[in-house]
């Protein structure tokens, strides 16, 4: 049987740079498209998120001469971690991997476009304040529940999944579908702020329907 269409699954960062050989490779991210795939063929409602730097965006390293990737600078609107350059719009590396088979995904949502505020969730950019307008949508269409899948579940998964439940929805991170980048601790941290926060932490034999 589908999943109620008051439910939607929400595809992060299934992109080429966070795959092995990848810009910003996330260990094993492989191992999940297979799983998003058939996840994904039992929902109605699909939405996937893409991270879709410009050149030179405020999270790369080579944008602040004299820092080296994955040190924490401070930016006007706080603590930013420095990436590898990844995920510029529109090359290779910011395509969705060729194996994702979501065809009847609606809505591509891209996250982090603003030259100087990055963005890991796919709701608040960090600024805190800037919407990418996706609790509307959601919203509008009565969704109520949204089960999250995708890369990396420290970072984009995570934030998405804490920023969810803010805007109100039932949340539920599907463990077995995500992959993490794991920077000192990351992970446990990521995991404990979910919990907290009361997002749902589930293998996928736990998606209902
Ligand atoms: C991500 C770091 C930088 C992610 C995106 O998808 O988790 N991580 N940009
Ligand atoms: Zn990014």
């Amino acid at each position: 049987m589908p999943i109620a269409s008051r439910t939607a699954l929400l595809v992060i960062d299934v992109q080429n740079d966070f795959f092995p050989g990848g810009h910003l490779p996330v260990p094993e991210g492989d191992q999940i498209v297979p799983l998003i795939n058939r996840l994904g063929a039992r929902f109605t409602q699909v939405i996937i998120a893409q991270d879709w730097h410009p050149a030179g965006h405020a999270s790369f390293a080579s944008s602040h001469p004299g820092h080296a990737p994955y040190d924490v600078i401070q930016l006007p609107y706080g603590e930013q971690t420095l990436w590898p350059d990844h995920c510029v719009r529109a090359t290779p590396g910011a395509e969705l991997h060729k194996d994702l088979d979501l065809p009847h995904a609606q809505l591509i949502i891209r996250k982090g476009c603003n030259p100087d505020i990055d963005s890991y969730s796919a709701f608040l950019e960090a600024d805190r304040t800037t919407t990418t307008g996706l609790a509307g949508y959601l919203k509008e269409r009565g969704i109520d529940t949204v089960y999250l899948v995708g890369l990396a579940l420290d970072f984009c998964v995570m934030f998405s999944a804490l920023d969810a439940r803010a805007a109100g929805f039932n949340v539920f991170v599907v463990s077995d579908a995500c992959r993490a980048i794991d920077l000192e601790g990351s992970l446990a941290a990521a995991i404990e702020r979910m919990q907290v926060a009361g997002v749902g932490l589930i293998p996928s034999t736990e998606v209902p329907g």
